[in-house]
Order: C-alpha cells, then structure tokens, then sequence
C-alpha cells in the first residue's frame, strides 16, 4: 500500500524492514532553530489555524463536542471513545506542556472547530537512551472534512511546533497500520457488567452459555483482598516514583518518569484516573500499586443505553502482592465504582493475568509508533512499558 504523505516523512519505511545496515536511533539529525519554518503551514482557504487554550471552558468544551462527534469508532461503528473534559484537561496539562502544541482548526467564517491535533512533552526511554519527545494524540478531523489530505498538514504543522522547542522526535499509537509500528498490542476485555455488555453488542453470549451463567462467571467478591490496600495519596508519590522507575527499567521503551510525573499522571482525579497503593500494614512502606484510567465511550444507536464505562489498565507494579491477586483487586474496585468492562492491553507483564483473571482477546490492535527515530527490531508486546490513552 502507498502512503503518499508517510513516504515523506523521517519514519521506518517498509522498504526498509529487516536492512540490518541501518542503525536504532534519529533517523535525520536535528537542525539549527533558524531552519525551522517560522509561520504556519497552509491551510485551504476557508479554514485558520488556532491554538486551544484548555484553561478556557469554552474552548475546552468545543474540543470535548468535536471528539464526542468525531473521534475513533470500532470498526463496526457501534461506539465511539467520549474522553471527559477533565480527562481532557488532564491529558494535555502534564508538566512543562505547551500550550502551543493545543492545535484546532476553525471554519474562518462560522469560526466552527473542525480539527485537531496535540503534543504533550514527554522523555522516553528507547533501550538505554532517554529521548525528549512529543508525544501526539487527538488527531481528529471533522466526518464531513475527511479524506481531503487535511490530516498531513496537521501533522505537519504539529511537528513544526515541536522542532520550534527544539524537540526532534515523537511517539504516538494508531488503531491503523502506517509505516512502521515497533510493536503492535491487543487490547483484552474483562466484562464486569455482562449483561449490558451484551445488551449493548459489545459482547455476545458465548456458546452453550445462559445469561445467569454469564453473570455468574464474572461475579466478582465485593470486597478486595489485599491488607493495606487504599488509595493512593499525595505522600506517596516518592514511593510510587521509586517502585515504578525499578519496575519499567525490565522493559525496552518506557516513559522515563521524575516524581512531578507520577504525582499529575497517577495522583487519584475523580472520573479520569485511579490509584491504589498497598500500604503494609507492618512496615508502613509502600510495597504495591495499581491504577487504571477512565474513558467512557458513546453507544451508538441503543435505545437502552448511551455510555459504556470503561476502565483501562494504566501501570501496575506488584513487588510483594501477587500480579494476579492485585489485578483482581483492580476489577473489584472498578466494579464497586460501577464499570462496565476493564480494558488491558497485552503490554510489560499482563498476559500473565489477562486469561487468568477472565479477560477475552478483543478484536482492537493498537501500533505503536515513532516519530525520527529508528527501532532495529520490532518488539513483543511484553516488551512494551508505554501505556497512552
Ligand atoms: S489515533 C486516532 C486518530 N483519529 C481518529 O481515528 C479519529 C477519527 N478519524 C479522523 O478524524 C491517535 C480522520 O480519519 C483522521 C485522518 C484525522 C485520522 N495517524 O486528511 P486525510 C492519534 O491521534 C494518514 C497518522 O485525507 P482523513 C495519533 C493516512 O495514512 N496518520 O485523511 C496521531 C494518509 O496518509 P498516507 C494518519 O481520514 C498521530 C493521510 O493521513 C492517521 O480525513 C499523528 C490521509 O489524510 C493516524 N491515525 O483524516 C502522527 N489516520 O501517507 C504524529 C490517517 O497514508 C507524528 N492518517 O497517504 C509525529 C508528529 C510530531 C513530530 C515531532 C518531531
Ligand atoms: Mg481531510
């Protein structure tokens, strides 16, 4: 398959997989600030540019409405993701963002917001080298402006504001194959709300299978099990910060993580992202946690039904508890706080709950993908220390 835009751009070119001559690392060098285009990119004539402040309710709540109406669906087209404003808010405001990375596109004439893209900063860690990087997400244009080559100038666009912070590479994760993925995850499902998964089509009654059988197969306790188990606090974010800096130092690409991260990114925000730590109960150290995040999707065309609440399996760290036991304790507390489903992808050590703990292999695949720089040999899943939403 062609990609006329891709074919352009600094990123592992098909053509180029299994050439052991190339090395892992940049795929161009950076260039001097002055080479940097200074103004914008094109846009067709009856569109601006304009940056998002999501500081601002208003604006907040135009990004929110055009990613509930046309962001990412199921292949079927039955749901589609319907990230919160506060989610929104959190994802785009972690330390040292810019907000010039917050990019839309209006209708001049209306000034209707019809697209758009975002960075985030962040450090990876490919191997042993940490990389300043942007990280890209919320790509989104309006359904009826697709498939005119709108997206590439985003794209664009969004790089040329990252090269003007002297940053030169990107990661970012796509449902669809582009050139190239260094790994490619499938996302898991762990019913929690079995009957309206059914009911909604998100999952089917398996063979020879009864509803109260079904519900009877996901019950879960309805307490947790582990002693010192509780959410995490802000007095916690040394000891998060150290359990998961160990933890992620086993995997090959890795957000290199300082205690200003971990507390915005894993400090508990009602309805975005929760934490739980295990304090024990003899030593009062911090010995465990787990966190996942929260990001509804609408239900197309249920008369029933319009939100599924999902959960998604964020970083886990299990030094003295067992995984399993753990991520058990994940599903019941995501059941007590009235969860639908909980989502895992099959990323670091997950497989070795995910059939266990009676998750079902979904049909979504998620490529992960660099931006200007070369990795030598794809990864397995269980490779993978990056969890993005
Ligand atoms: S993935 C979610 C993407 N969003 C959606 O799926 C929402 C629903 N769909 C849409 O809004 C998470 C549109 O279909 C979009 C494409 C806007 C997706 N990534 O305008 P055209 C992210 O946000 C290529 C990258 O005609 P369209 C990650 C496509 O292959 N490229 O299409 C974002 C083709 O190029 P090719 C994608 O349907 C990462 C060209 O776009 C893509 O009207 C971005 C067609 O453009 C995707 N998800 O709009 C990259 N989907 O070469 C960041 C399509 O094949 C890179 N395309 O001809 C790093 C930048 C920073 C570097 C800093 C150093
Ligand atoms: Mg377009």
């Amino acid at each position: 398959m062609r990609h006329r835009f891709w074919e352009t751009q600094p990123v592992g070119q098909f053509k180029d997989a299994g050439d052991i001559s190339l090395s892992e690392g940049p795929i161009e060098p950076p260039a001097p600030l002055s080479a940097v285009k200074p103004e914008p990119y094109n846009l067709p004539a009856l569109y601006e540019w304009t940056t998002c402040d999501m500081d601002d309710e208003q604006t907040c709540a135009e990004v929110y409405s055009l990613l509930t109406n046309n962001y990412v669906e199921d292949d079927e087209n039955m749901f589609r993701f319907n990230y919160s404003k506060e989610f929104l808010q959190w994802a785009l405001r972690p330390p040292g963002y810019f907000k010039s990375w917050h990019i839309g596109v209006r209708v001049k004439a209306s000034k209707k917001l019809v697209a758009f893209i975002t960075g985030v900063p962040a450090r990876i860690r490919v191997r042993n080298e940490v990389v300043r990087m942007a990280e890209v997400n919320f790509l989104c244009v309006h359904k009826k402006l697709r498939s005119k080559r709108l997206a590439p100038v985003m794209i664009k666009e969004v790089t040329r504001r990252v090269h003007l912070e002297n940053i030169w590479q990107a990661a970012y994760t796509a449902g669809v194959v582009l050139p190239t993925p260094f790994t490619t995850c499938r996302y898991w499902h762990r019913s929690l709300n079995p009957k309206k998964l059914i009911d909604v089509g998100f999952s089917r009654l398996g063979a020879r299978m009864t509803m109260s059988r079904t519900i009877r197969l996901y019950k879960l306790p309805g307490s947790t099990a582990t002693p010192g188990l509780r959410k995490m606090e802000l007095r916690d974010v040394p000891a998060v910060t150290r359990l998961l800096r160990e933890y992620l130092s086993q995997y090959v690409v890795v957000p290199d993580l300082d205690e200003n991260d971990v507390e915005h990114w894993l400090l508990p925000l009602e309805n975005v992202v929760e934490s739980y730590v295990v304090e024990s109960p003899e030593t009062h150290e911090v010995t465990d946690f787990f966190s996942f995040y929260s990001l509804p999707s609408s239900i197309l065309n249920n008369q029933n039904h319009s939100v599924l609440k999902a959960a998604y399996s964020y970083y886990n760290v299990a030094k003295k508890t067992p995984l399993l036991q753990l991520m058990n304790d994940a599903l019941i507390v995501a059941k007590q706080k009235d969860y639908d489903v909980f989502n895992a992808l099959d990323a670091m050590h997950n497989e070795t709950f995910l059939k266990e703990l009676k998750f079902g292999p979904g049909d979504g695949q998620l490529h992960y993908y660099l931006y200007n720089y070369r990795v030598r040999n794809a990864l397995r899943p269980s490779e993978l220390g990056l969890i993005e939403y």
